[in-house]
C-alpha cells in the first residue's frame, strides 16, 4: 500500500536492503549523465590509503559512517580495489550535479526556495515589523543548541488578550519535512498581506487569534539541511551515544502506551524521550497552550496527502469522531477543488498507524479541541518522499489555505467565550501540578537575540 508510513519509518531507520535497492534504481534511472556520487564507508575503511589512490572529498560522518564525494567514474576501480562502500546519492538533498533532479537550484543555497532557522527568523521578524497593528512575534522557548521557538500571533489589538477564539498552526516536528515550515508560513503571510483588502480575512483575523509556529524543531530542521536531509528527531545527544528524540512522540498523553506506537530505544527513529516532556522543544509548544485556550489546531507534517485526527495511540473513536470526521472532509474537499489532490481523511491510528505521544492526542486528550494533523504531499515516495519541489511550494500553500479558513471560520462561529476555561480546568490542572508554567509575558520578543 503506497500510504503505508509505517514502513517509511521503518525503511529509513534501518536502512534497509530494499531502501538501497531502491536508490539504485532511482540512481540509475534518472542520473545517468551526472558525474558525482556520493559514498559512504564504514570508520574501520582506511580512508587514508583509499584518498591516496583517489580524490575524494569528505562529507561528513554521521558517528557510524564516512561520507565522500567522489567523481562516479572512480566507482568502479574503487570497488575493484576491495573497497566496501554504499551508494548514498539519493540521502543528500542537495544536487551535487546541479540538474533539478530534486528541483532544488544550488544558486538559492543547499535549501532552495525552502527557509532554514535563519531565514524563517528573518521572514518572521520581517512579517511583525511589516505589519505591526495584526502581528506580534513571541520566543515560545529555546531548542536544546538555543535556537528560538517562534509563534507569530495573527489578530486585531493583537498586544492585547481578547474574549477571542484561538488557533494554532504547527509546522516541522520532524525535520525532514521541509514543507510543513513553507504553509503555515505563507498562510500566516497571506492572512497578514490580505487583511486590509480581503473582508473574509479581516474578518477572521478581527474576531480570532491565528498563533503560527511554522518551526518546532529548529535544530532538526537545520541539521537536514546543511548534513543529513532525511533527519526526522531533534539533536539531543541520548544516554547510549546515540541522537534524537522524535518529537512527535514526546508529548505527554499516553505517552510510552506501547512500544509500537513509539519506541524507548534511543536511536530508533521513533524515540519517545527518557521521559514525556524531556525536550525543550515540546515544552515550549506545551507553555503555549497551558497559557492560551485554544479551539482548534492543525500540525502540518509531511507526507501521505492525508487528514488524520485523534486517537493516534489506539484505534477507537474519540468522543467527537463525528465532529472531527465532518471538519477533515470538508477540508480535504477544499484541498481538492484548489489542485484537485485527493487527501485521505480519516483517524491517525486507523488511517496511518499507531502513535503515542503525539502532538494531536495530547491536544485533544487535554483540551478535547480538533487537532488534526495534515500529511501534505506528495502522496507516496515514488513521487518524492520527504523532497518536495521548490515549484510546489505555491502549490501545496494554495490547496491548504481555504482548508485552513474553514477550520478559523469554524472556530469563530462555534465560540463560546472564555467559559470554555472553567470547564477544563481540571486536566489543565492534571498538566499543571508537574510543570513549570512560563507566562508569555516573558516570552515576548523583544527584537534583540544572538542568532
Ligand atoms: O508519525 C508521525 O508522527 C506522523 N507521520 S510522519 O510521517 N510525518 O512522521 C503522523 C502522526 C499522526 N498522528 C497520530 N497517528 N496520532
Ligand atoms: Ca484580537
Ligand atoms: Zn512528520
Amino acid at each position: 500500500m503506497a500510504r503505508d508510513k509505517r514502513k517509511k519509518i521503518f525503511v529509513f531507520s534501518s536502512f534497509s536492503v530494499l531502501f538501497l535497492i531502491f536508490s539504485f534504481v532511482l540512481l540509475s534511472a534518472s542520473s545517468l549523465t551526472d558525474e558525482k556520487e556520493i559514498i559512504s564507508f564504514t570508520r574501520e575503511t582506511d580512508l587514508k590509503a583509499l584518498a591516496h589512490s583517489f580524490p575524494l572529498d569528505p562529507l561528513m560522518t554521521d558517528g557510524k559512517k564516512i561520507y565522500l564525494l567522489v567523481d562516479r567514474k572512480y566507482l568502479d576501480s574503487i570497488r575493484q580495489a576491495g573497497y566496501a562502500f554504499t551508494l548514498e546519492t539519493d540521502r543528500f538533498n542537495f544536487d551535487i550535479n546541479r540538474k533539478t533532479k530534486s528541483g532544488l537550484n544550488l544558486q538559492s543555497g543547499l535549501n532552495g526556495a525552502y527557509h532554514s532557522y535563519t531565514e524563517l527568523s528573518l521572514a518572521l521578524k520581517s512579517l511583525a515589523a511589516s505589519y505591526p497593528t495584526i502581528s506580534r512575534l513571541y520566543i515560545l522557548g529555546k531548542s536544546l543548541e538555543n535556537r528560538n521557538i517562534y509563534a507569530l500571533k495573527i489578530s486585531d489589538n493583537v498586544t492585547i488578550r481578547e474574549n477571542e477564539p484561538k488557533i494554532a498552526l504547527l509546522g516541522c516536528h520532524h525535520a525532514r519535512e521541509w514543507i510543513s515550515v513553507e504553509v503555515p508560513l505563507l498562510i500566516a503571510d497571506y492572512l497578514l498581506k490580505n487583511y486590509s483588502q480581503d473582508i473574509r480575512i479581516k474578518n477572521i483575523v478581527d474576531s480570532a487569534e491565528i498563533w503560527v509556529v511554522p518551526l518546532v524543531n529548529p535544530d532538526g530542521l537545520d541539521y537536514s539541511i546543511f548534513n543529513y536531509r532525511l533527519w526526522r528527531k531533534n539533536r539531543r545527544l541520548n544516554a547510549d551515544g546515540s541522537y534524537g528524540v522524535d518529537l512527535n512522540r514526546n508529548y505527554s498523553y499516553q505517552w510510552g502506551y506501547d512500544n509500537s506506537g513509539s519506541s524507548p530505544e534511543p536511536s530508533s527513529e521513533v524515540f519517545r524521550g527518557a521521559e514525556p516532556f524531556s525536550e525543550p522543544e515540546t515544552i515550549a509548544i506545551k507553555n503555549l497552550f497551558i497559557n492560551h485556550r485554544f479551539s482548534a489546531v492543525i500540525s502540518y507534517h509531511s507526507y501521505s496527502q492525508s487528514i488524520l485526527y485523534p486517537w493516534g495511540y489506539v484505534d477507537l473513536p474519540t468522543e467527537k469522531e463525528e465532529l472531527f470526521q465532518q471538519l477533515a472532509t470538508a477540508m480535504a474537499d477544499l484541498i481538492y477543488q484548489v489542485n484537485g489532490r485527493r487527501y485521505e481523511v480519516g483517524r491517525a491510528s486507523a488511517s496511518l498507524y499507531l502513535t503515542n505521544g503525539d502532538f494531536t492526542d495530547w491536544v485533544y486528550g487535554f483540551f478535547q479541541i480538533p487537532a488534526f494533523t495534515i500529511e501534505l504531499p506528495p502522496v507516496d515516495r515514488l513521487h518524492g518522499g520527504f523532497v518536495n519541489s521548490e515549484e510546489d511550494i505555491q502549490n501545496i500553500f494554495q490547496e491548504n489555505l481555504p482548508a485552513a479558513l474553514h477550520l478559523m471560520e469554524w472556530a469563530v462561529s462555534t465560540f463560546e467565550g472564555v467559559r470554555k476555561e472553567v470547564k477544563f480546568e481540571p486536566k489543565i490542572w492534571l498538566e499543571k501540578r508537574t510543570e513549570n508554567v512560563v507566562k508569555d509575558k516573558s516570552a515576548v520578543f523583544k527584537g534583540k537575540e544572538s542568532r
